[in-house]
């Protein structure tokens, strides 16, 4: 029987799926375990060096991002990518706004206490010394040609897929960063101008790490406290 490279589906071409190379069943036992070793090194880190990443770095990160599935294909989402000085500045200044309000008087007490063991506060210094800022925005609709509303779906899961794989390729890089969400963040589309259709959903700062710094010690659950097996 010969197999077709190319079949339609209600009138839409498929292609072929076939992966680089079927693996065997032992090596994916030992590539599963080296992956799962490889991401738990992953840390938010939260003091950065000035140390410069170049632009065509944060191109593929952004590139690897946008792999990620989305609701019918719409890849509902917007990378704002910063490094002029002058717009980190801004953002700082408005985070550190915000988180000042939030962590003075509107996060309730039992929120601060789960915080503590993380040391975070109000300062955001890492917005001005990383070279680099992700802000990414999530499209809940789009235009067409006409200026149509066109509905986008799952837009939430979708765009936080985007910033997992985002993260991933970060850490797979060698580079860190930490997913700031400073609230209320509606500063963040009065600064970089986004149109009605695009709400800020995940500000990620990238660099590499400060030479000294540390991160909470703090675990990640075991796999029988988020598992259940059905076999
Ligand atoms: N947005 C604040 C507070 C904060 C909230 C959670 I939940 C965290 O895991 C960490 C911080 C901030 O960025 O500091």
């Amino acid at each position: 029987m010969e197999i077709e490279d190319e079949i339609y589906i209600n009138g839409y071409k498929h292609l072929r799926y076939q992966p680089a190379d079927e693996p065997l069943t032992e090596e994916i036992v030992t590539t599963s375990q080296s992956i799962y070793r490889q991401m738990s090194s992953r840390r938010s880190v939260r003091d950065f060096s000035d140390r410069p990443v170049s632009k065509q770095v944060i191109e593929n990160l952004l590139l690897a991002a946008g792999t990620a599935p989305s609701g019918a294909n719409k890849q509902p989402w917007t990378f704002c990518a910063v490094s002029s000085p002058e717009i980190k500045k801004q953002i700082r200044k408005a985070a550190e706004e915000e988180e000042r309000k939030a962590y003075d008087s509107k996060m309730p007490p039992d929120w601060l206490k789960d915080l503590a063991p993380l040391g975070t506060n109000w300062e955001k210094p890492f917005l001005e010394i990383a070279p680099w800022l992700i802000i990414v925005f999530k499209k809940s609709y789009d235009l067409d040609e006409n200026g149509n509303k066109r509905n986008n779906y799952y837009v939430q899961e979708s765009t936080g897929l985007a910033c997992g794989f985002l993260i991933q390729s970060i850490h797979r890089c060698g580079l860190v960063t930490l997913t700031h969400t400073p609230s209320p963040m509606n500063f963040l589309s009065k600064i970089l101008q986004r149109p009605e259709n695009e709400k800020p959903f995940l500000l990620l700062p990238v660099g590499y790490p400060a030479y000294i710094t540390y991160v909470p010690d703090i675990h990640r659950k075991c796999i029988n406290q988020t598992t259940v097996w059905f076999e």
